[in-house]
């Protein structure tokens, strides 16, 4: 059993209410009873543990936020924002299948789908019966995927899907995947595809360093038959899956909090009980100075998500304020990760402890969504009103 003490050093559960300690602490639970005790080894193996999806959609860690007639958890973004930092305490990689699945498949559906598409879909997906994927990013098209050339043409009551997408969570084992290709007119769309249909595969992506309990593949479109009925109506253009990853970002921003916390956890025991020159090395200054520095970079971190997701519960959050939370946050958990790491000394690179791989865990999570980079200039886009992106 987990000895996990989350840090609140500001008694931020004052702020929380206590349907939401609730929540917390039935993933906490979960967290210290399912995946804690086995996520390492399948981390070693490289291996998801598909075991967990069951368990996951039990929770309702699929789609909390999506109304429960549709089978979603009908809570608001304070609730989803603690599930995901519970679950990245435990692994960014089974956080990253609960984001794809209730942001990037489940929030689409719901946002633009058609009545007919979220009555079939949504209630499955939120069970856990059905699992789904994302794509959008290409080989050639990462931070700029309006660049995409993933394309369908007219076929009667069909299109033909051709293309590929590249670095998608979830893809080996998806039963649908939610991509957004271009339309014969050039604009972007959002189409449902089932594995099954011809011409659709997904190959595994090996030998990654970080995020290795989480499934990443590509999606291929070869000549693809897709009935219109699976094209998502009601959005065009690259609104479309932009503002699906702000739902994601924003379960980012408190989910990667959740492994720093981990870390300074971790650390703090360790160096409390981890005794050198007669004394705990919690007892020198230098050690001191990184657990001050780590709780109160925590800590800033904390408030900062607790207010957006106010925000987010008023309609008030902007996809720049989401952006600037998820590059603090991953930015925040990569530096306390490095210091609890050395807080550990040669104990720190060994799987007996969980920071080496929230560590690789962490570098996925500061490229994807959005680079570090990327959410700067979006940030600075937002205050001095000059795009850096083009020319
Ligand atoms: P731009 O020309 O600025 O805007 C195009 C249209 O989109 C709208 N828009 C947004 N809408 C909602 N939310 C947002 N965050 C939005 N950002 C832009 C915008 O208003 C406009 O609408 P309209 O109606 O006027 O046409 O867009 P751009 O193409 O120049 O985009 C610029 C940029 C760099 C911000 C964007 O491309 C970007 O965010 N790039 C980063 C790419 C990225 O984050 N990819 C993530 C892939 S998914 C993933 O990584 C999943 S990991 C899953 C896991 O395992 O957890
Ligand atoms: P690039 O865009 O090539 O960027 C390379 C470097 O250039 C970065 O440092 C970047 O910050 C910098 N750069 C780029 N443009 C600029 C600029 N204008 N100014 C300054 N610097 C710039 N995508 C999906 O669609 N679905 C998924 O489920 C998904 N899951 C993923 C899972 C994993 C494990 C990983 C690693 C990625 C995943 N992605 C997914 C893709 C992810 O979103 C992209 O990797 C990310 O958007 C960056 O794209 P890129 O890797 O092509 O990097």
């Amino acid at each position: 059993m987990s000895q996990y003490r989350a840090p609140d050093y500001y008694l931020l559960d004052e702020l929380i209410s206590d349907e939401h300690l609730l929540i917390r602490d039935s993933v906490r639970q979960w967290v210290n009873k399912e995946l804690v005790p086995i996520i390492e080894d399948y981390a070693q193996r490289a291996e998801f543990p598909r075991h967990l999806l069951s368990g996951m959609a039990q929770l309702g860690l699929f789609g909390p936020t999506i109304p429960e007639e549709y089978g979603g958890g009908g809570l608001d973004y304070l609730a989803y924002g603690i599930m995901m930092q519970e679950l990245e305490r435990g692994d960014s990689g089974i956080r990253s299948t609960a984001s794809v699945q209730g942001s990037l498949v489940m929030y689409p559906i719901y946002a633009y789908g058609s009545e007919e598409q979220k009555r079939n879909y949504l209630p499955k997906l939120a069970g856990g019966e059905l699992m789904g994927c994302f794509g959008l990013t290409e080989a050639n098209h990462g931070s700029n995927p309006a660049g995409m050339t993933t394309r369908f043409e007219d076929d009667g009551d069909s299109v033909r899907l051709n293309g590929s997408k590249m670095w998608i969570s979830n893809a080996p084992f998806a039963d649908i995947a939610v991509v957004w290709a271009r339309n014969p007119e050039g604009k972007v769309q959002g189409l449902i595809v089932e594995r099954g249909m011809d011409g659709f595969s997904t190959p595994e992506t090996h030998n990654k360093w970080s995020l290795r309990a989480s499934a990443t593949g590509e999606l291929v479109f070869d000549n693809v038959r897709v009935p219109k009925t699976h094209i998502l109506p009601d959005v065009s253009g690259m609104r479309g899956p932009l503002s699906c990853l702000n739902q994601a970002r924003y379960g980012i921003a408190w989910g990667a909090l959740g492994a720093a916390m981990d870390c300074y956890d971790t650390a703090l025991r360790y160096a409390k009980e981890r005794e050198q020159f007669g004394k705990p090395i919690a007892g020198f200054q230098l050690q001191q100075k990184k657990l001050a520095e780590m709780l109160t970079e925590i800590t800033k971190g904390q408030l900062l998500v607790w207010r957006l997701a106010m925000l987010k519960n008023e309609d008030r959050a902007t996809p720049a304020q989401i952006s600037m939370a998820k590059r603090n946050s991953v930015a925040t958990a990569l530096e306390i990760v490095r210091e609890a790491r050395q807080i550990l000394g040669g104990m720190g690179i060994t799987g007996e402890y969980p920071i080496m791989r929230h560590m690789m865990n962490l570098e996925s999570v500061v490229t994807y969504e959005g680079t570090h980079d990327i959410h700067l200039l979006i940030t600075g886009m937002d205050i001095t009103g000059i795009n850096a992106f083009v020319g």
